[in-house]
């Protein structure tokens, strides 16, 4: 009960963290991990808008935590389930040039599959 309500956050509620750096998504990945998260993976429309509220303040991309590396057009999270929620921009994803297998969420707060060697804002989820 306690550890649940010590960090101020109501029980459920994910948190969102920037490092304010650019990373390829692989990096980004290691780089949450390490921190004991895991890259933002937004399952609601609430959790999406959080995540946009500080790509409004850095005025950038970030990349999301789910994939399609396994399974071309299957988008899945860490865990291989798949997507619960999406937001794409109209015409995404469309695996531009055959090699979009990231989701890079743009500062509207829509997704758009993008490469996972581009370089995006960092954000992990706790
Ligand atoms: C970008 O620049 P273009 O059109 O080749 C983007 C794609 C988008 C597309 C939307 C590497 O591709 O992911 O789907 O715009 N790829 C890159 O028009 O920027
Ligand atoms: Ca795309």
């Amino acid at each position: 009960f306690f550890l649940v309500y010590l960090n101020g956050q109501a029980h459920g509620k994910k948190i969102y963290k920037t490092t304010g750096t650019e990373h390829s998504f692989d990096e980004a990945v290691d780089i949450c991990n390490k921190a004991g998260a895991i890259v933002a993976s937004p399952k609601s429309k609430a959790e999406n808008q959080a995540i946009q509220d500080i790509l409004s303040r850095y005025k950038k991309s970030a990349f999301l935590g789910m994939t399609d590396r396994k399974t071309e057009g299957k988008f899945v999270y860490q865990t291989g389930e798949p997507l619960v929620y999406s937001n794409w921009k109209s015409g995404e994803p469309n695996n531009k040039g055959g090699g979009e297998n990231c989701i890079e969420m743009v500062p509207s707060g829509k997704w758009n599959d993008m490469p996972c060697e581009e370089s995006f804002l960092t954000i992990c989820e706790f």
